[in-house]
């Protein structure tokens, strides 16, 4: 007698593990929703095409967020509407992967609807699996993209108004417009017919993108009981007799055998690589060696704040550039006011031996404050046992932390009074950087002047080798 087996398809994992401890043998999809019926195509699609193990899945943000929890192939998050970002990078990255983008339609049409656009028109080789429920299914049932004309959702109460909130978008025939796509077809999950359908489509675009030909877009209609306020049958039937005739099932493109296998050259990942390419010597021009740095400077994450104008960026870049010719790694990161001067600005620094994660220095070791307001706002951030250097010449207060080393230096009157130029506030501070932390010795500094400033007169480059000196000497004279 032929036994028949019912178990799930290889392309989902055995248990769903929604949170750490609470297994569960269901998923957490409404009942009637449509994601759970495709998410299930797809899983025994990629089994029968043995491409589990060579499939990575984009999950964006929409009620497919959760997708990493159901199916066994490699996984990456996407914020809203990015997922075909991710996936093209995916796919540059990895050519000999299978790369699906699993979107709704309000990330894909709405706030998404750029992305979506440019990687059909580029025709990366990715399967965009298209959840077309007519609303936003996850935060309550808003309006979407393809809303239906006079539906009725949360935000639009007395129904799509096509004239002020426009009308719902054709996505197949908008992708089908472009030259570069391979397969778009429309299906819908309304019953069993279609559902085989759907599944034949599923396969299609899994197949394609298996051979590597390029852009496969397939628009499922699909249902959302709980957004539509409807029971599973109901919605069904609405599907039938609503979206059917305003989103006409089909394919909209099928190149067939006229589809190309595109290759594309693989990113360089290194940088050796690219800085020949560029022309660019993968030697540094200096190679410093190290002095004598205390443990508490060995690894530095540092804020400079202030105006726009005080040199908060060349700091930075400064500090950067002068770590990196002693072998650290080194992130800057500048983060800029609304105006370019008289703004506040601050950048990000990180000096370590040992791969940098955030470059943003959220928790600092070191801030170096030229103003007032960036003292206030960032001396609390300043980890315990960090180290605060202020500009006592325009800073007004006393800083408040009694748990940290503080250093206040004049540095706008070192640079304007004894130099006689504003402009090289920012050697002053890495004079007295160095003082502080041994990390840099002057003579360094000074020999990499011509590098930082290229191209500026030798006059500048003196005067900032005299502010270097003077910065340093400060502290050392003071501290
Ligand atoms: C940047 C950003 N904006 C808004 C949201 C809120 N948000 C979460 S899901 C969602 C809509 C998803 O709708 P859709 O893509 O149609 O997927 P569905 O839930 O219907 O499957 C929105 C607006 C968010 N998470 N991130």
């Amino acid at each position: 007698m032929k036994k028949t087996m019912l178990r799930k398809p290889k392309g989902f994992v055995d248990v769903y593990v929604h949170k750490a401890g609470a297994e569960k043998d269901r998923t957490h999809y409404c009942p009637g929703c449509g994601h759970g019926i495709l998410h299930k195509l797809i899983a025994e699609a990629m089994e029968d095409l043995d491409i589990v193990d060579d499939t990575i899945l984009i999950s964006p943000v929409g009620c497919s967020v959760f997708a990493y929890y159901y199916f066994d192939t490699g996984n990456f998050q996407a914020a809203h509407g990015r997922a075909p970002a991710v996936a093209t990078a995916t796919s540059r990255a990895n050519p000999n992967k299978v790369v699906i983008s699993y979107q709704g339609d309000g990330d894909l049409a709405a706030i998404g609807g750029n992305n979506i656009v440019q990687a059909a028109n580029r025709g990366e080789n990715i399967v965009v699996f298209f959840v077309n429920n007519a609303i936003y299914g996850m935060t309550g049932g808003q309006m979407a993209p393809t809303t239906l004309e006079g539906q009725v959702t949360t935000t639009t109460p007395y129904g799509r108004n096509v004239d002020t909130d426009g009308y719902p978008m054709r996505m197949c025939e908008v992708i089908s417009q472009l030259t570069a796509p391979t397969y778009v077809e429309r299906v819908s999950l309304h019953d069993a017919p279609h559902i085989r359908k759907t599944r034949a489509a599923v396969r299609k675009a899994l197949q394609n993108a298996k051979e590597r030909k390029g852009f496969q877009f397939v628009e499922v209609l699909s249902t959302c009981p709980s957004g539509w306020k409807m029971d599973p049958v109901k919605s069904m039937e609405w599907v039938k007799e609503k979206m059917l005739p305003l989103y006409p099932l089909g394919v909209y493109r099928d190149k067939g055998d006229e589809a190309r296998v595109i290759t594309r050259p693989v990113p360089v990942m290194d940088p050796a690589e690219v800085w020949k390419k560029l022309g660019i010597s993968a030697e540094a021009d200096v190679d410093f060696p190290r002095g004598d740095v205390a443990d508490e400077y060995k690894k530095m994450s540092i804020r400079v704040a202030g105006f726009g104008g005080q040199g908060i960026m060349v700091t930075g870049q400064a500090l950067a550039s002068v770590a990196l010719e002693y072998g650290y790694n080194v992130s800057w990161l500048p983060s800029y006011g609304p105006e370019m001067r008289g703004g506040t600005a601050n950048c990000s620094v990180n000096i370590q031996d040992g791969t940098i994660g955030a470059a943003e220095a959220v928790k600092p070791t070191m801030l170096l404050a030229m103003n007032r307001p960036s003292l206030e706002k960032f001396e609390k951030t300043i980890v315990p046992g960090g180290t605060l250097i202020y500009n006592s010449t325009l800073i007004d207060i006393e800083p408040v932390r009694k748990d940290i080393k503080i250093f206040p230096v004049p540095i706008t009157g070192i640079a304007d009074d004894k130099l006689g130029n504003i402009r090289v506030q920012s050697l002053v501070n890495i004079g007295a950087y160095a003082a502080i932390t041994g990390m840099f010795k002057v003579e360094d500094v000074v020999k990499l002047l011509p590098k930082l400033f290229k191209g500026k007169k030798q006059s500048i480059i003196d005067l900032n080798a005299k502010a270097v000196k003077a910065g340093f000497d400060y502290v050392k004279e003071n501290f």
